[in-house]
């Protein structure tokens, strides 16, 4: 428990969809700024495709899935997959991440059960309380916090009262926050009870990842 809430601490978000502002290809686009942030710290990487901009053929995304994976390893940071079980699976990820409307949780935790981490979404205080039980769900993500540029159909944000809320329920499941989280804001996200800060802009579009991850990191 104590692993996946350092774990936690700075998670990094990402796919070509993101780093489109840089003008290169997207593979490289992305790699590049996955290995940046590795070098300065991230404690974890969620691979997550997604989107109108992402790419659609299913072989590019497992060949870039799998090097991903390969330069989370090089420096020991847990690789996890966005909704996906089977591509997780198939690319020996660490973790997979899934949300309320992917496959029933029940199915998902039968499919990854001792070869999988599994994070789950939570937007409201009944589904964290309907699933604090569930031992095979290693943490869950909690937002969007605040209003995010970076998801198209995210839901109404849901600010720091429900991370405040799920801690005041007793529910000591790890927890980090999600949804436009800058580097200025991590601090009351911690101070409201989660383990760490899931970004994608605060990092992918940072003009000084150093600082950034250092901020975010709460120091
Ligand atoms: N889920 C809820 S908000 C969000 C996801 C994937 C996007 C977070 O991106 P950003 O840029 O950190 O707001
Ligand atoms: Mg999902």
């Amino acid at each position: 428990m104590q692993d996946i809430r350092k774990m936690l601490t700075v998670y990094f978000i990402a796919g070509t969809q993101d780093c489109q502002h840089l003008g290169l290809l997207p593979e490289p686009a992305l790699l590049s700024v996955l290995e940046t942030a590795l070098k300065c710290g991230i404690s974890c990487f969620q691979f997550r495709e997604k989107g109108k901009n992402a790419l659609q053929d299913p072989q590019k995304i497992v060949q870039l899935a799998q090097k991903c994976r390969e330069l989370c390893r090089q420096y020991h940071v847990p690789f996890f997959i966005n909704d996906d079980v089977d591509l997780a699976l198939a690319v020996q990820a660490d973790g997979v991440h899934v949300g309320q409307d992917d496959r029933p949780i029940a199915q998902v935790i039968e499919q990854c059960q001792g070869k999988l981490l599994l994070g789950l979404s939570v937007n409201t205080l009944p589904q964290a309380i309907a699933n604090a039980a569930l031992q095979a769900v290693d943490y869950f993500g909690v937002g969007p916090v605040f209003p995010t540029q970076s998801k198209a159909d995210a839901k109404a944000a849901v600010g720091l009262k429900l991370l405040q809320q799920i801690r005041q329920q007793g529910i000591e499941k790890p927890l980090v926050a999600i949804g436009g989280i800058t580097p200025a804001t991590a601090i009351s996200i911690r101070q409201a009870g989660a383990d760490g800060v899931a970004v994608i802009s605060a990092i992918s579009r940072s003009t000084n990842i150093t600082n950034s991850i250092q901020q975010l990191k709460g120091q």
